[in-house]
């Protein structure tokens, strides 16, 4: 049990919940765990000047499905509340770029090798039987006296009847955009047409106000379907962005593909009636993605209202890339190209830089260590990624940082465009070496060539493969020690 209003406001006055938002948070945590016997003693202590104080922020993750970095532009208020008032890490990657494999990887800070898990197929069924679920950044958090709350997607092929352990609040489809969803165990069946980024939309908004009317901790995932395919949209967008136009940059329909693997140079050119189908999809992909701009401002305002923004970190991202026609290759993701293994994370709340880009390497797998540093909860020992506080906040930059990062793609499953297996590493200069299964391999120089229109991988320096060998099966400490490269 927590203090509700009327204790907080005897304890601070009237304007408690305005001035002392983190002693606040933990005059919360430290109630919520102490039996009422113990509530006065704790109180002082908690009040005294020299207490030392855990700080217990809220955590928002906002996740689109499939989002390119070249559709950010046309979200005005993810600019305003998030690019504005926060930093953007331009240069944050997926391990692999595809919908399961990333989010699990999200949820326990983990590479792919090691959570196990490549494929889509069975994805979340994989994810339960392994116990994978029984430790992710949802439990960590929920052990730690946050509510934990999952709106919308989660893995794929989950089985909707099974809420995972560490989700206070559940409301989810399972993997895809389903009409069915299980809201808390009930199981609700939602009519045709309903857009469903929109029930996500209420549902976030709904959660958002309940906990920080009650001034509780909160770590909500609000997983959103947009902008992935089919491109479902609210109706009052249908004529909006007619006029926008559809990015051609260098890589679309590259000419020469004599430098690509053979998955690459066996497609055709892009015709003109795939140009305009992709064109006609961008645009609607702008649209599906206004709902979670909407969600963002609404959030947001919430937040304000009920004087939790200052004590709430936001983090906006996506769980993969996505490519339209780029180096010839139809609608999808999975490749190590900059298309699919880059989206700018951004993220905003209490001690982080505004309105800054960085770009040094961060990792799906920071995520669960992140939030874990922002509520003073202790890392897993196990875990791949770092935690990114100390960067993200001006007061404590960390002079080294990661220099490479692993991208690793395997299709168990099946791809449907002859992309073999690979393991590659991408260097902070920017250089990126692949080796695929085939034993083909790619080389670029980013900093050169940032569209990899010509791979030369017999100019792949020794130092970069010898930082892939290092991190192709590193396990937790080895992962940052691998992605720290030799020490000069
Ligand atoms: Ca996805
Ligand atoms: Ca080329």
């Amino acid at each position: 049990m927590g203090p509700d209003a009327a204790e907080l406001a005897l304890l601070w006055g009237d304007d408690a919940n305005d001035n002392m938002p983190m002693t606040k948070k933990a005059i919360r945590l430290l109630t919520s765990v102490a039996v009422a016997v113990f509530c006065a003693l704790v109180l002082t202590v908690a009040v005294s000047p020299d207490a030392d104080a855990v700080q217990r922020p809220n955590i928002i993750l906002i996740m689109t499905d499939d989002q390119s970095a070249d559709t950010l532009w046309s979200m005005n208020r993810v600019r305003a509340h998030l690019l504005n008032r926060g930093t953007k890490l331009t240069n944050a990657r997926f391990a692999f770029p595809r919908c399961c494999p990333s989010r699990a990887s999200i949820l326990r800070g983990q590479y792919p090798h090691n959570t196990g898990l490549f494929a889509n197929e069975n994805g979340s069924g994989y994810f339960r039987n392994r116990g994978l679920d029984r430790s992710t950044v949802a439990v960590w958090l929920d052990r730690a006296g946050y509510d934990t709350a999952l709106i919308g997607k989660y893995l794929n092929g989950h089985d909707q009847k099974y809420v995972p352990p560490g989700w206070d609040r559940w409301f989810s489809q399972g993997g895809g955009n389903s009409r069915t969803v299980n809201d808390d165990g009930e199981i609700r069946e939602y009519g045709s047409g309903t857009h469903m980024d929109s029930v996500r939309k209420r549902e976030i908004s709904d959660y958002v106000r309940l906990k920080a009317s009650t001034h509780r901790p909160f770590f909500l995932q609000a997983s959103f379907f947009a902008p992935h395919a089919p491109y479902d949209h609210q109706s009052a967008y249908e004529g909006a962005f007619a006029n926008a136009p559809f990015p051609r940059p260098p890589a679309y329909d590259e000419a020469d593909v004599s430098d690509k693997p053979a998955y690459v140079r066996s497609k055709p050119r892009v015709s003109e009636a795939k140009d305009l189908e992709y064109a006609r999809d961008y645009r609607d992909r702008l649209r599906a993605l206004q709902t979670v701009d909407e969600s963002i401002a609404e959030i947001v305002g919430i937040l304000q209202n009920h004087n939790e923004l200052n004590d709430t970190y936001i983090v906006l991202w996506t769980d993969n890339g996505y490519h339209m026609g780029e180096h010839r290759l139809s609608t999808g993701k999975l490749t190590p190209y900059e298309t699919d293994t880059n989206f700018p994370m951004i993220v905003r709340g209490p001690g982080i830089r505004q309105g800054v880009e960085d770009d040094r390497l961060v990792l799906n797998t920071d995520l669960a260590p992140t939030f874990l540093a922002w509520a003073n909860v202790p890392q897993q020992p196990w875990t791949d990624g770092r935690p990114m506080e100390a960067l993200l906040d001006a007061r404590t930059d960390p002079a080294t940082w990661r220099r490479y990062v692993l991208l690793e793609g395997r299709t168990p499953d099946g791809n449907g465009f002859g992309m073999p297996d690979y393991a590659g590493v991408l260097s902070q200069e920017g250089e990126k070496y692949i080796r695929y299964a085939s034993g083909e391999q790619e080389y670029y120089d980013l900093r050169t060539d940032p569209h990899e229109l010509e791979s030369r991988p017999e100019a792949a320096p020794q130092a970069l493969k010898d930082a892939l060998e290092a991190l192709r099966t590193c396990a937790g400490p080895g992962c940052r020690t691998a992605e720290n490269g030799p020490t000069p």
